[in-house]
C-alpha cells in the first residue's frame, strides 16, 4: 500500500460573501471589531474589485492542483491536501485536526507566501505545529521560506520579459518589486523579510535582464505603529520626478494570487497616480493556479521531502 502523506496547504484566506467581511476583519484585527467606517471602507474596496475577492477559488485551486501534480508524480506515496487558513475556516487548526481525523501521521506545510516573516510565515507554522501538538496530530515538516526557488523566479522573470517586450522607451522604464509592508518593529526583531524581498528583486531582474528596478511596500495596516517604507504609491511619484520614467511595471511577488491587495491596491491605487503623471502602468500576471506555479509548488515540497530523508 502507498505511505500516506498530508499536504497542509496554509494560506491568508478570504470573505466568501459580504456578511463574512466583518467577522474576517475582526480577526485580522485579533478579535476587535472595527468600526463601523472601517468596515464600509473594506467593503467599498471588496466592491470595487468585483463585491468579493477571486482569491477563495484559486487558493483552492493552487492547494488541489499541488496534490493532483504530486499525486502524478509519485508511485509509492499518496498526497492528501488540507486547506488551513489564517483568519478565516476552515483555519489552520481545523487542518491539522483534520488530518489526525483522517488518520495522517505525516505531513509537509507550505504557506502560499514566498518570503519569511515573524507576521505570516512562522505565525502559520507556529498554529500548525501548536494544535497538532496540542491534539497528538500528525508530525509536520514546515517549509520556511522559497523565494529562491528557481522555478518561482523564472516565473517573475519570464513575466517581466514579455511586459517588457511591449514597452517601446525600455530605458526610461523601471520594474518595482513589493510585498506586503509590515511593521517597522519587525526589522528590530531581526526578522530577514525584508533581505529576502531584495534578495528575490536582485535574482528576477538577473535572469530577466534588467537593470532599472527597484523594490517598494504595499498595503500597510491601518495601525498607529511606522510600517517599512516606500509605500508603492510614494515610489510611483518619487520615481517619476528623480528619474522620469515613462512606463512602470508592478510586480507584487510578495503575493501569489489576484486578490485585493493587488487587484485594488496595484491596479486601482498605484494606477491612480500613474494615470495623474500621465505615465504608463504594467502588472504582469500573478501565479493563480497557472500550471508552471503547480509545478514550482511541487519542486519546494519534493525538495523538502528529500531534505528529510
Ligand atoms: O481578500 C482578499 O482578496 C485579500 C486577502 C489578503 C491577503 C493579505 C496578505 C497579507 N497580509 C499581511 C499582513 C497584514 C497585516 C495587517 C493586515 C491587514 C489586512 C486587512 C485585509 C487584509 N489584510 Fe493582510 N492580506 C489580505 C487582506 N495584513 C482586508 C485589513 C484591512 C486593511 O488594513 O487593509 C494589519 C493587521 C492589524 O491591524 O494588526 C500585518 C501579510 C500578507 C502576505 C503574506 C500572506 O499572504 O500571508 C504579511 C492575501
Amino acid at each position: 500500500t502507498k505511505k500516506k502523506i498530508g499536504l497542509l496547504v496554509m494560506a491568508y484566506g478570504t470573505p466568501r460573501s459580504k456578511e463574512e467581511i466583518e467577522p474576517y476583519y475582526t480577526h485580522i484585527r485579533h478579535g476587535r471589531k472595527p468600526s463601523e467606517e472601517a468596515l464600509e471602507d473594506l467593503t467599498e474596496r471588496y466592491e470595487a474589485i468585483g463585491g468579493i475577492s477571486p482569491l477563495a477559488k484559486i487558493t483552492e485551486d493552487q492547494a488541489f492542483g499541488l496534490e493532483k501534480y504530486l499525486n502524478e508524480t509519485y508511485d509509492d506515496i499518496e498526497f492528501k491536501a488540507y486547506l488551513g487558513l489564517k483568519h478565516i475556516d476552515p483555519f489552520v487548526e481545523d487542518a491539522v485536526a483534520k488530518m489526525k481525523e483522517d488518520g495522517i501521521e505525516e505531513a509537509v506545510s507550505i504557506v502560499l507566501a514566498p518570503h519569511f516573516s515573524t507576521f505570516s510565515v512562522k505565525s502559520y507554522n507556529g498554529r500548525a505545529q501548536e494544535e497538532s501538538e496540542k491534539i497528538g496530530g500528525p508530525v509536520i515538516h514546515s517549509i520556511e521560506s522559497w523565494y529562491q526557488e528557481p522555478l518561482f523566479i523564472n516565473y517573475w522573470a519570464d513575466q517581466v520579459k514579455q511586459t517588457m517586450a511591449k514597452i517601446e522607451d525600455k530605458e526610461k522604464s523601471c520594474v518595482i518589486f513589493s510585498a506586503h509592508s509590515l511593521p517597522e518593529k519587525i526589522i528590530a526583531m531581526g526578522d530577514p523579510y525584508p533581505e529576502q524581498l531584495q534578495e528575490t528583486a536582485d535574482l528576477i531582474a538577473s535572469v530577466a535582464g534588467i537593470t532599472n528596478y527597484t523594490i517598494g511596500w504595499q498595503s500597510e495596516g491601518n495601525t498607529p505603529d511606522p510600517w517599512i517604507g516606500p509605500d508603492v504609491q510614494d515610489l510611483t511619484r518619487d520615481l517619476y520626478e528623480k528619474h522620469g520614467y515613462t512606463s512602470l511595471v508592478y510586480c507584487p511577488v510578495g503575493f501569489v494570487a489576484d486578490h485585493l491587495e493587488v487587484l485594488y491596491d496595484n491596479d486601482y491605487e498605484c494606477k491612480v497616480v500613474t494615470d495623474e503623471l500621465g505615465i504608463n502602468y504594467y502588472r504582469p500576471e500573478m501565479p493563480n493556479a497557472k500550471p508552471e506555479f503547480i509545478k514550482c509548488l511541487a519542486t519546494v515540497v519534493e525538495k523538502k521531502l528529500a531534505e528529510k530523508e
